[in-house]
């Protein structure tokens, strides 16, 4: 059977107003970067005749601009799902223009399988490499592309000729059964594979082809700054002193670690430190940092859903694509974060927090209790099942008029049964086995900024008894003096007493 060449126009006209569209990649990874241009244009056409044209977007986690940018600057957006990184989509999602729903990344392809949120109008897959009988090599992200080929009614594939070698073999393409036929996903060991490195597609489905030349886009990362430095030193710290006492065994455990300059950080303090043995990855995105604690010897193998390279990474892992052939893998991301799994291996998990609370409680998500900033992404699959729990971030933001750690979190992402270490640039909060009037002790004197620790102290002097301290018309008063004077540090627990 011959699958067409088609240009993204007309690839765009075959969606249509209301449309479930499920994309290909993880982050920018693998994401389509074409036909949504496209279909941004068409869509402004439309709004111009006064016609509606929305579209609902499902994708594995953020896109890129391709996508989550051009669809939100021309409206074209009812409903977004599961997460999201983009200024434009975010300025949209906050402003009400459409209905964004924030879901684990674990999550959402078996909840289409199940139906959840209708069909699958049109997947628009990237493919690196195709047959004509539908045999699909993917780019460098898995994110749901299996599961939306399968149950897709129509497919349109970007056929991206931007990468120099091929990316035949890295990927482990798999799909559960679902309740009540699944059985355990067979991953012991984060390099063990389960399923095929090719993506069978019905060419019946398959619209057609649309060439694509583009790169991922993804700008190099900055060199740590010294906040982050600092935080990456207290965990590395931390991880060597867990090994000394046995509560990480020896051999150390796999590794996953969220997205950013923080990460990216830890990662090379990792590497750096000549107690930490030589370890794994089982994590949902490898940036820059692992390519090079590879090339050093220090990172064995790396299990992800995605290869979220800057563009120059990228690049130079093609270049040098044979030495890492048998040390990535990259995974669907209802695998790559899989509670089942991560609790399996055991994972030492890495997330970033926006604001955490003295009694461990983290909010990911939301400025200020009501701003979306991304998403939850992956940090829940990892952070309720690992071995070992990490949160980190920067004790205060905006100079000092922020203190991100707050009596109360103005939004609840991880609880504090799930949060077992908390880590700012001031030290790190060891909460396991503590009550929470022990947690608070130990988050305010290791972890708050020495500007706001007097205010917690005088926080937790009000309580005056219950499990936890709270007093609940003063738990948010740092985020009302932020709010009304412009700066945490004009609360005052005074009125309070
Ligand atoms: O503001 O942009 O105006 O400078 O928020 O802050 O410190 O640069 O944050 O880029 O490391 O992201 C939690 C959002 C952190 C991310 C979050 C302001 C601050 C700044 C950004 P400016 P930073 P980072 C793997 C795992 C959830 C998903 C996840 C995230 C801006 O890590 O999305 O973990 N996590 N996935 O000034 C008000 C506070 C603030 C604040 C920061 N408390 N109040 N403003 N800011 N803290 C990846 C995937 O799932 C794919």
């Amino acid at each position: 059977m011959s699958i067409p060449f088609i240009t993204a126009e007309e690839a765009a006209s075959y969606i249509k107003n209301g449309d479930n569209v499920a994309f290909s990649g993880f982050t920018a990874s693998g994401t389509p970067k074409v036909v949504t241009v496209a279909l941004a244009e068409r869509a402004k056409k439309l709004h111009e005749e006064g016609k509606p044209f929305k579209i609902n977007v499902f994708t594995g986690a953020s896109t890129n601009d391709h996508v989550d940018g051009e669809l939100a600057r021309a409206n074209a957006v009812a409903i977004r799902t599961p997460y999201q990184s983009h200024s434009d989509m975010r300025k949209s999602l906050n402003s009400a223009e459409m209905n964004y729903f924030d879901l684990h990344l674990s999550h959402l392809s078996q909840d289409l399988r199940y139906g959840f949120y209708g069909d699958i109008d049109v997947a628009i897959i990237e493919a690196t490499e195709m047959s004509p009988n539908g045999e699909v090599i993917l780019g460098a992200g898995l994110g749901m592309t299996p599961t939306i080929a399968q149950l897709a009614k129509k497919v349109i594939i970007e056929y991206s000729s931007y990468y120099r070698n091929s990316f035949r073999g890295f990927h482990d393409n798999y799909v559960p059964q679902d309740p009540p036929h699944r059985r355990e996903i067979p991953i012991y060991k984060p390099s063990d594979r389960i399923g095929s490195t090719v993506l069978k597609i019905d060419p019946k489905k398959i619209i057609g082809v649309v060439p694509s030349n583009a790169s991922e886009s993804i700008k190099p990362f900055t060199a740590p700054d010294e906040v982050s430095q600092r935080i990456s030193e207290n965990i590395c710290h931390f991880l060597a002193s867990q090994l000394r006492e046995g509560r990480i065994p020896k051999e150390f455990l796999p590794i996953q670690s969220g997205v950013g300059n923080v990460a990216n950080a830890v990662l090379y303090g990792l590497g750096e430190n000549p107690e930490i043995p030589q370890f794994e990855m089982y994590t949902e995105v490898i940036q820059d940092a692992v390519m090079h604690l590879m090339e050093q010897g220090r990172c064995k193998f790396a299990s992800t859903c995605a290869l979220t390279f800057s563009d120059d990474a990228m690049l130079h892992f093609m270049d040098n694509i044979d030495f890492f052939r048998d040390k990535v893998l990259m995974r669907p991301g209802e695998i790559s974060n899989s509670p089942e799994i991560v609790r399996r291996l055991g994972l030492i998990a890495m997330n970033t927090a926006l604001e955490a609370d003295i009694f461990g409680n983290v909010n990911s998500t939301h400025v200020l209790g009501t701003k979306m900033m991304n998403g939850i992404g992956g940090s829940a699959d990892f952070c309720r099942n690992a071995y070992l729990s990490i949160f980190s971030c920067p004790s205060i933001q905006k100079g000092g008029k922020i203190s991100t750690i707050v009596p109360m979190v103005s939004h609840l992402d991880h609880s504090e049964h799930s949060v077992k270490i908390l880590a700012t640039e001031q030290g790190v909060a060891d909460l396991r086995g503590k009550d929470p009037r022990q947690r608070a002790e130990t988050i305010i004197e290791n972890c708050v900024h020495p500007m706001y620790k007097e205010l917690m102290w005088d926080y937790l002097k009000l309580s005056k008894g219950g499990h936890t301290p709270h007093t609940l018309k003063a738990a948010f008063a740092l985020h009302h003096a932020f709010s009304e004077k412009g700066d945490m540090l004009e609360a005052d627990f005074a009125k309070f007493v």
